[in-house]
């Protein structure tokens, strides 16, 4: 009976594998299963100029673009706002006791929740909402994007000698052909701080697209070594930057970070990705979510990036039946959340 189990597993995992590289296929992921979302984008797109132009073209070049904050909220209260909101966040977190906590990045001090519900008043939340923002990474996207992913988190020095883990390791995210975070620095980011970091052109179609690709519906955790004699090192961007400073990035590519040798980072991050995406969503929805979603007015692409997003059930079930058998069977790598 087992030896029928395992044959019948061994016979489709090779199709159900396929089915989720089939939907990563330009064409497919563009026009058929982000049909609609790329649909409405088509039906609504403005010109983007300056700040936000420069970004999409850095990140279309490259898979990474640098700004700050001053350059979307000139005054400087968004960003008073945020920093407030995390210290109190972050003097709540040492107050509790957190030692049962379950977590895979143990060199992270996680301020929120780690799938959070998503909150109006959590300023965090908002700013991942702002209209520019949203607009970049559609505009990026070629599509109407979701939000699916918001953190909050201080990154805790490990000192010199210990070994990289998890994303402090070269890797690509998981979710989608293209994907985007955006990453906001609540405080300065020198060299100790553990930065961002990313190969530039790593993403699809650019210059180092295919060299270690992921494996849909996983990403990869490349061996180092060949990485890092392939890359050329002015390709290898270290992002360091003062307090405000604001990354978008496409995840899909190569990158790593938080490998704090001395001081601690402060970062937020919002996670975008598209219908493509059949991983499990990082975000939970409020109880009588539409409505008060609808009542805050926001911008229809950040409407719809904020809409609740449910992976179908059969992408689900081909997910976790994939998942099971490339370990059961295989012996080979599973999902690793980016
Ligand atoms: O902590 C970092 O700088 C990298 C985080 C990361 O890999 C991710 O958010 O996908
Ligand atoms: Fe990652």
């Amino acid at each position: 009976m087992r030896i029928i189990k395992t044959t019948v597993k061994r016979i489709l995992l090779p199709f159900f594998e396929g089915y989720f590289r089939l939907r990563m296929v330009w064409p497919v992921w563009k026009y058929g299963v982000n049909m609609r979302p790329n649909r409405l984008w088509e039906s609504e797109k403005r010109e983007l100029g300056g700040v936000a132009a420069r970004i999409v073209r850095d990140l279309e070049e490259n898979g990474i673009a640098i700004a700050h904050c001053d350059e979307f909220f000139p005054d400087n209260k968004m960003l008073e706002e945020l920093k407030a909101y995390a210290e109190v966040l972050q003097r709540e977190k040492t107050d509790r006791v957190v030692a049962k906590e379950k977590v895979s990045k143990p060199f992270l001090m996680n301020l929120f929740e780690p799938t959070p519900v998503i909150n109006f008043q959590n300023p965090f939340h908002s700013f991942a909402l702002y209209p520019n923002i949203v607009d970049i990474v559609n505009a990026y996207f070629g599509l109407y994007a979701k939000l699916y992913y918001l953190t909050l988190n201080i990154t805790l020095p490990v000192g010199s000698g210990a070994a990289a883990i998890a994303s402090q390791r070269w890797h690509r995210d998981p979710e989608d052909r293209r994907m985007c975070k955006v990453f906001l620095y609540l405080n300065d980011v020198d060299e100790t701080a553990g930065p961002f970091m990313y190969a530039a052109k790593s993403c699809y179609g650019l210059k180092y697209g295919s060299l270690f690709p992921q494996k849909p519906p996983i990403g990869a955790y490349p061996d180092v070594s060949t990485l890092e004699k392939t890359i050329d090192k002015e390709d290898v961007k270290v992002c360091t930057g003062r307090v405000g400073t604001i990354i978008f990035c496409d995840t899909s590519g190569l990158h790593k970070g938080g490998y704090a040798t001395a001081k601690e980072r402060v970062m937020f991050t919002a996670g975008y990705r598209t219908n493509g995406a059949v991983t499990p969503n990082r975000i939970r929805y409020p109880e009588n979510y539409r409505e008060k979603l609808s009542a805050m007015k926001f911008s229809p692409a950040a409407q719809y990036a904020a809409a609740p997003f449910t992976v179908s059930a059969l992408n689900r079930k081909l997910f976790s039946y994939v998942m099971r058998w490339r370990e059961e069977i295989g012996g080979r790598a599973t999902y690793h959340e980016g």
